[in-house]
């Protein structure tokens, strides 16, 4: 052995021994060495501290302030054809509150998310998040790639999240003591799948709108867009519509729930038909809407259905969400009425039938969703026996918007339902499953409705001290000014004003259970 070499062994080495006797060593250096990590199946790419201050993300245009922290860039190569990126970031050893957060992504995703890391260390967490193993939202990444499209659907989470504590381990000198997870939207998916294909991997999780039941969210996109559209593809629904339509629901619904908020409480009472404006002969078309205009409303709301069976296949939008803000995301637009084809019809041309010319006017609802389900299961989330997660002792908290404009949160209660049912009803349901509707929220955040709520104190109290949340508080805010609180109520609960005080502070309001839904349907089956 030359004394070359053997420097160098000692100099690798020493550190490792370092770092294992004293834990809280110097974190620039201990996190340096990071790098040289062998997670089975993992490369370190970088390891590096970073100052607090202003820290600009990868491809990002603005910086965000954050604390002190270490640093790590991998990829998680779990199949050949896998490239999963991910990142861990670790606070500094006073700054750790001694528990991990993964965050969830968003569509396809394909990209990290740097504003949900920073906003989990700020709060004292290590925190991960992944790529999900594709770079950009574009589906044709699956071409070719059904590996890449399972990191996509569930693995990527579940390889990040184990490497993740092994690097918080390995900087820190122990595991993390808790581990939660949050997401929504496809990160509400995410945490959904995590709750039932890896019932180990978290202690806690937040699903926000969940996009879980995927193939037929899908089936939903193309029917929606059907509906709004003209053979010739272009659209029968133009954006001044979608507002006019959420102006005249709201004046019809918001009082069914005995106070006008400009708030319905629950969409699925309200049956407001768009017929009410119709045009008249001679009326001003801007004001009103064209027969075409009231039937395309009309298939929003109802949904779609297996022509040959008349199985509610996917439910349809709620009243409310169709045009209540200036963003796209707060109305139909974004997803139903602007996109030039149906939105994901790459799911059709990619995944499904490996036919990049698929045309969506081919469509058979009954023999495609079928075969759809039988070749990828996978892509969807929707196990209803949630027993290993209950097992372990997990706590899962999801919530949705009922203006969600996104992800129809019907088939969000339709889910919860179905779980109730098969794990042994509502009560023992709600000892690990807890759910919360927000009313006049839209996908995620956003609406008339109070729409902001700290979800992950909420779930650190009952995984930690075994306080199950009974209600959350939301508020509404107009300019960065909060003008209204509400209670979020435990589903089925609905919040009730007192009848005394104002009606924009929550502790004015009671969580009360209401009569059930008459002659409404209220499942959309085969969510499975
Ligand atoms: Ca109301």
């Amino acid at each position: 052995m030359t004394r070359r070499f053997v420097a160098a062994l000692v100099v690798a080495i020493v550190p490792t021994l370092f770092e294992a006797i004293t834990p809280a060593a110097s974190a620039a250096t201990a996190c340096a060495n990071l790098a040289a990590l062998t997670i089975p199946g993992v490369s370190v790419r970088s390891a590096a501290a970073v100052a607090a201050g202003p820290f600009t993300p990868p491809g990002a245009r603005q910086d965000m302030t954050v604390p002190a922290f270490c640093r790590v860039e991998a990829v998680a190569r779990p199949t050949s054809d896998s490239e999963i990126k991910f990142e861990v970031w670790i606070p500094q050893a006073e700054a750790w509150n001694g528990k991990f957060e993964g965050v969830g992504n968003g569509g396809y995703s394909g990209a990290i998310g740097y504003p949900a890391m920073a906003a989990a260390l700020r709060r004292g967490y290590a925190t991960a998040s992944t790529d999900t193993g594709h770079a950009g939202d574009d589906m044709k990444f699956a071409q070719g790639h059904p590996e890449k499209l399972i990191d996509w659907a569930y693995r990527s989470i579940h390889v990040m999240t184990e490497a993740s504590k092994l690097v918080v381990r390995n900087h820190t000198g122990r595991f993390p003591e808790r581990a939660y997870f949050n997401g929504c939207s496809s990160g509400g998916h995410q945490a959904l799948s995590e709750a039932q294909r890896f019932p180990e991997d978290y202690d806690g999780i937040i699903a926000g709108d969940p996009a879980h039941n995927r193939i037929r969210q899908t089936f939903g996109f193309l029917h929606s867009w059907i509906a709004t559209h003209h053979k010739d593809g272009t659209p029968i629904l133009p954006p001044a519509k979608l507002p006019l339509l959420t102006k005249a629901v709201v004046e019809a619904c918001d009082g069914l729930d005995g106070l006008r908020d400009g708030i319905i409480d629950d969409p699925r009472r309200c049956h407001f038909d768009p017929a009410r404006l119709s045009c008249r002969a001679g009326s001003d078309e801007s004001a009103c809407l064209t027969a075409p205009q009231v039937e395309a409303a009309r298939k929003m709301y109802e949904g779609v259905k297996n022509p040959r069976t008349g199985e509610q296949i996917f439910s349809g939008w709620p009243r409310g969400s169709e045009g209540f803000g200036d963003s796209p995301i707060q109305s139909w637009r974004q997803y139903v009425t602007e996109p030039p084809e149906p939105m994901r019809v790459g799911f059709f041309r990619y995944f499904l039938f490996h036919d990049p010319n698929w045309d969506w006017r081919t469509i058979d609802w009954d023999r495609d969703l079928a075969y759809a389900e039988q070749k990828l299961p996978f892509m969807s989330a929707v196990e209803r026996d949630l027993s290993a997660f209950r097992k372990r002792g997990g706590k899962l908290l999801m919530y949705t918007g009922w203006a969600d404009p996104v992800v129809p949160p019907q088939d969000t209660v339709a889910y919860y339902d179905a779980v109730a049912k098969a794990m042994g009803g509502l009560e023992r349901t709600r000892e690990f499953f807890r759910f919360f509707l927000a009313p006049g929220m839209g996908h995620c955040s956003g609406g008339p409705g109070p729409n902001q709520f700290d979800t992950l104190a909420a779930l650190e109290q009952w995984v930690e001290k075994g306080a199950a949340p009974e209600k959350l508080v939301a508020t509404h805010s107009t300019n960065g000014r909060v003008d209204r609180t509400r209670p979020l109520c435990l589903y089925p609960q609905v919040a009730r004003w007192k009848g005394t005080g104002s009606t924009d502070e929550a502790a004015n309001f009671s969580c009360v259970t209401e009569a059930p839904l008459n002659g409404v349907r209220r499942t959309t089956p085969g969510t499975r």
